[in-house]
């Protein structure tokens, strides 16, 4: 008989980061996960992980958004339906509710987690087949401080952890920006690729004088200088200068990422499984970009485990990501939720193995990070 979906279970869980992370429009000290538990009626369980940055800084949909419209929107459509028809859910889910990607992400992570774990097949293998599995990892500097992101830099490349480092700028001025850019860049020579996220910080006139500066101190990769809605500029960007711009808000799926690609962007999307309602929307943006001659690079939204095993179990379906991946939001947090960790090692991290998502949740840790409902008695 076909499986039915029983139940599904949202938590906030809540897990401080290792040290202040600080972005464009927020500093982060904690990462709120919402973790879907869903629940077949053949016993099989399946989780997902929708998971954003800061609140509601970053984007339009919360945590707290996200549980929300779960509980109450999305997991009613899914409740009862034949759990295996995935395709066909996510489908239900878009058109009977607008928006809400991370939330849906969530759910189709858990929707094909728990079809793997039924047909004993890993996530990758519902997505076509893993074409490889070690997903080179960079590292985001964001301490707010050179002399400290240095120090950081320099013990992650020690530790074979990471060799390609992401800057966060844009909360100061530009001047001050490219100085502590370029100090690090010095810093570190040869020995390491630097890229900045500006988290569309910029006005397009203050995005070429950055630029041109940063591209002379040696960056190789600008991402998201300017709005994500503004996709003439970020071309005319692209155009303008021999570095590479990297889409990142300006693109979430398919469509955005035909619409840039069509109006004659070049350089690279980031993939991200958030932004693109799931796995399988995030493989679908990356098709157009490979039909584009668009350079692929493996995005988070610093999801924790869940979150980012599926980002992996998509990503590993790909031949080539020209730019790599920052699939290290589990290594910014101070603890997991997860049994066994994922193996971080030579510059990347291994695809898991076993059934589904390869996770198993460690439930005393869960319960003791998961969110308390305020207002009980
Ligand atoms: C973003 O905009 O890229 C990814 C790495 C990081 O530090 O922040 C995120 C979000
Ligand atoms: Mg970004």
């Amino acid at each position: 008989m076909t499986p039915l979906i029983d139940a599904i279970e949202t938590l906030l869980v809540d897990l401080p980061t290792i040290r202040p992370h600080k972005l464009s429009m927020t500093t982060m000290a904690c990462q709120t996960l919402v973790i879907v538990r869903l629940r077949d009626s053949d016993g099989v369980e399946g989780l997902g992980e929708g998971t954003t940055i800061g609140g509601l800084a970053y984007g339009p949909e919360s945590p707290e958004s996200i549980k929300h419209n779960i509980d109450t929107y999305l997991a009613p459509l899914l409740i009862g339906q034949p759990a295996a028809a995935i395709g066909a859910l996510r489908a239900r889910l878009d058109r009977h509710a607008r928006g809400n990607a991370i939330a849906k992400s969530a759910l189709e992570t858990a929707l094909l987690d728990a079809q793997g774990k039924r047909l004993g097949l890993p996530m990758a293998e519902l997505l076509g087949g893993a074409r490889q599995t070690h997903v080179p990892v960079l590292w985001t500097l964001a301490s707010g401080d050179t002399r400290k992101d240095i120090d950081e830099a320099f013990q992650r490349l020690e530790q074979c952890r990471h060799r390609d480092f992401k800057l966060k700028i844009g909360a100061n001025s530009v001047d001050a920006d490219v100085r502590h850019v370029a100090a690090i860049k010095e810093a570190l020579g040869e020995r390491a690729s630097v890229r900045v996220d500006v988290n569309q910080a910029w006005d397009e006139s203050t995005a070429v004088r950055g630029i041109a500066a940063l591209q002379d101190a040696g960056i190789d990769l600008i991402e998201q200088p300017i709005p994500a809605r503004e996709h003439a500029g970020l071309i005319r960007l692209a155009n303008r200068f021999e570095v590479p711009m990297l889409a990142d808000e300006a693109v979430a799926d398919a469509r955005d990422g035909f619409e840039l690609a069509a109006a004659g962007f070049s350089g690279a999307y980031a993939l991200k499984i958030a932004k693109a309602g799931g796995p399988r929307g995030a493989l679908a943006l990356a098709q157009v970009a490979q039909a584009a001659g668009i350079g692929l690079y493996g995005g988070t939204l610093l999801e924790g485990t869940i979150g980012t095993a599926a980002s992996l179990h998509a990503w590993a379906t790909l031949g080539e990501l020209a730019w790599g991946s920052e699939m290290f939001g589990p290594l910014l947090l101070k603890d997991d939720i997860v049994s066994e960790p994922l193996n971080y090692h030579e510059f990347g991290v291994d695809l898991p193995s076993g059934p589904g998502l390869g996770i198993r949740l460690d439930e005393d840790k869960l319960a003791h990070y998961a969110r308390r409902r305020r207002y009980a008695k």
